[in-house]
């Protein structure tokens, strides 16, 4: 089944104010092909694969203009709809999110079980499938056993990404993950 819009959507919301840029200026046809040898098919830096083929930044997914040249980065029931993404986009966006920024940069927002690609929590699949169906913060620390410290860290984080940019992350981190944190919000993740 074709995913929607492959989480990615999920990562767009105020970042546009840091894109001084445009993407015009790093997808070009040919210039953004497979990185051979690497375990993904896109370099780190456009780490999102379009179905067409071609690889964009994580922010330039739902920004309101066509970047892949099928427009699968667009994908309006994706990009619009106040709903939690579903599991494959939601594990597509982790994947993505630690192509981009490492495999352990998951710590940053849930401590050290998520080392080494979430490897702590079951990995990638399982967090997706809990962070898209738990409805509160608080179901999601419970199934990873999380002790308040842990809880209350997350919850730091996703608050400081819905704010700002937290001190635990970059401000290019903070901006791919704020469309998502911001889905999570909607959804009553932090009721
Ligand atoms: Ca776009």
């Amino acid at each position: 089944m074709l995913l929607a819009c492959l989480g990615l959507c999920v990562l767009l919301a105020g970042p546009h104010a840091i894109e001084a840029f445009s993407l015009r200026d790093f997808v070009r046809p040919g210039s953004n092909k497979r990185d051979a040898g690497d375990k993904s098919p896109c370099p780190t830096w456009h780490p999102f694969e379009c179905p067409s083929g071609e690889c964009v930044p994580i922010k330039y997914l739902c920004d309101g203009s066509p970047d892949c040249s099928d427009e699968y980065d667009e994908n309006k029931s994706m990009c619009t709809a106040a709903t939690r993404p579903p599991v494959e986009e939601t594990a597509l966006f982790l994947k993505t999110l630690m192509h981009a920024h490492g495999k352990d940069f998951l710590v940053k927002v849930f401590g050290e079980k998520a080392r080494n690609e979430l490897a702590g929590m079951g990995g990638v699949d399982k967090v997706a499938v809990s962070l898209s169906q738990s409805p509160t913060a608080d179901v999601f620390a419970k199934e990873f056993v999380f002790n308040p410290q842990e809880e209350q860290g997350m919850i730091g984080v996703f608050e400081g990404i819905l704010n700002g940019t937290p001190e635990e992350l970059t401000a290019n981190e903070a901006s791919d993950f704020r469309f998502f944190v911001q889905k999570l919000q909607e959804t009553g993740f932090f009721n």
